[in-house]
C-alpha cells in the first residue's frame, strides 16, 4: 500500500485529492495546522478514512517530524495562503506560507524521505501580465500580485531542488479550477452562492469588482487527477493544466444567472472594494504537453461547471432553511 501525505487537505483540492487517492487504495495522511476549532467541513465525509497529523508550513521541525513519522511515497504540497486579494493586505505572511513554506517542505523531504515524490501546487497567476497566449510551460512569467510572486518562488525552488539534489519534485502550473467546494470568497463561488440567494429571495444584489477579467476555468476533480499523474512519470517534469478555453467574469455571470432564468444586470453592482491594485487580464492555457505525456484531459466544460455550482448552492441553501 502506497502512502500519500497531503498538505492543505482541508482545502478544495485537498479534499478531492484525498478521495481520488483513497479510491486508488492509498493510505492517505493529511497535515492540518493547529486551530482552536476543527473546521474540517470539506473532509467531514472522510474523517474515518484518512489520518491527520498536526504540522504547520511555518514550522520546519513539525514538517520534518511529520515526514519522518508518516514515511510517504508521495507528498502533495497544496497548502498556501491561496486568495490573491489577501496577498496585498498580508504580503509578508503570504510569502511565508506560499513561498518559503515550499522550501521548508523540500528541506524536510530532503532530510527525512529523499526518495519520496513531491508535487508543488504552482499557479497560472505566475504568468500574470500577458506575454503570450495561450500560456504554456515555456511562456515567460510576469506575476502581478504578492501571491503570484510567492508562487513563482515556490515554482523555482521546486525546480532548483530537483536539479540540485536529484529529488523527484514537480511543479504543476494549474489554471483556475472550481467546484461546489470552492471557497466563498473566490469569484465563481461568490457568484453561484449569490445566484442561489437571489433566486430564493434571500438577497437582492451581488457586489463584484472587475467583470472583464478572463480566466480558464476547469473542474477541481479533474485537476487533482493531473497532480497524481505527474507523480507517476518516469522522469519528473513541470506541466500546465487547464481547459484551453477562456471566459470573462461577465460571461460567468450570464451563464449562472441565466441557468435560473434571471438577468444578471438587474442584480450585480460594481464595487471598488473588489477591484485589485494590479490585475491579471487574460489567462488561457495550452495543456498540450499534459495531454501528450500524461494522457490528461478535462471532462467538465464551462457551462457544465457553472450549472453544477449553481445547482449545488441552490440545494445547500434550500436544505439549510428547509424551504424554497
Ligand atoms: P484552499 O484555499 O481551498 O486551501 C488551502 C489549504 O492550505 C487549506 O487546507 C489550509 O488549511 C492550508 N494551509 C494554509 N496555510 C497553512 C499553513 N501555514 N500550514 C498548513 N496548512 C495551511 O486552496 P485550493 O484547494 O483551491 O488550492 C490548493 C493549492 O493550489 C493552493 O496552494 C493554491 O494556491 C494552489 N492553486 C489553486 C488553484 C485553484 O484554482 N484552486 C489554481 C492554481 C494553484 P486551513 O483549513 O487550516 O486554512
Ligand atoms: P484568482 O481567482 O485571483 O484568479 O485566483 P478569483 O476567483 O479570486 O478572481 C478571478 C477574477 O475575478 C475578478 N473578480 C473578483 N474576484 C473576487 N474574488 N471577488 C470579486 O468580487 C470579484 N470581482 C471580479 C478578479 O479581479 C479576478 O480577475 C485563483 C486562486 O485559486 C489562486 O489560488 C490560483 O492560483 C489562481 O486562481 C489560478
Amino acid at each position: 500500500m502506497r502512502t500519500a501525505l497531503i498538505t492543505g487537505i482541508t482545502g478544495q483540492d485537498g479534499s478531492y485529492l484525498a478521495e481520488l487517492l483513497l479510491a486508488k487504495g492509498y493510505r492517505v495522511v493529511g497535515i492540518v495546522r493547529r486551530s482552536s476549532t476543527t473546521p474540517y467541513e470539506r473532509i467531514a465525509h472522510l474523517v474515518d478514512k484518512v489520518e491527520l497529523v498536526s504540522a504547520d508550513l511555518l514550522d520546519q521541525t513539525s514538517l520534518m517530524d511529520a515526514m519522518a513519522e508518516v514515511k510517504p511515497d508521495e507528498i502533495y504540497n497544496l497548502a498556501a495562503q491561496s486568495f490573491v486579494a489577501t496577498s496585498w493586505t498580508q504580503p509578508v505572511l503570504t510569502g511565508e506560507f506560499t513561498a518559503t513554506g515550499v522550501t521548508r517542505m523540500l528541506e524536510a523531504m530532503r532530510r527525512t524521505v529523499p526518495r519520496s515524490r513531491f508535487y508543488q501546487a504552482s499557479s497560472s497567476e505566475m504568468f500574470g501580465l500577458v506575454q503570450e497566449t495561450p500560456q504554456r510551460e515555456s511562456t515567460p512569467f510576469y506575476p502581478r500580485s504578492p501571491y503570484g510572486v510567492a508562487k513563482l518562488y515556490g515554482h523555482w525552488i521546486t525546480v532548483n531542488y530537483r536539479e540540485s539534489f536529484g529529488l523527484y519534485a514537480v511543479s504543476g502550473i494549474l489554471f483556475n479550477h472550481e467546484s461546489p467546494r470552492r471557497g466563498l470568497e473566490f469569484v465563481t463561488r461568490k457568484i453561484t452562492d449569490g445566484v442561489a440567494r437571489i433566486k430564493l429571495g434571500r438577497a437582492t444584489e451581488l457586489r463584484l469588482g472587475n467583470l472583464e477579467a478572463r480566466r480558464d476555468w476547469g473542474f477541481a476533480g479533474d485537476y487533482v487527477d493531473a497532480m497524481w499523474r505527474m507523480l507517476q512519470q518516469e522522469t519528473p517534469g513541470d506541466y500546465v493544466i487547464g481547459t484551453g478555453e477562456t471566459f470573462s467574469v461577465r460571461q460567468f455571470l450570464e451563464e449562472a444567472f441565466g441557468h435560473v432564468d434571471l438577468d444578471w444586470r438587474e442584480f450585480v453592482k460594481q464595487d471598488e472594494r473588489f477591484m485589485r491594485p494590479a490585475e491579471v487580464d487574460l489567462l488561457v492555457s495550452d495543456p498540450a504537453k499534459a495531454a501528450r505525456e500524461l494522457g490528461w484531459r478535462p471532462t467538465v466544460p464551462f457551462k457544465g461547471l457553472v450549472q453544477m455550482m449553481v445547482d449545488a448552492d441552490l440545494a445547500r441553501h434550500r436544505a439549510a432553511k428547509g424551504v424554497g
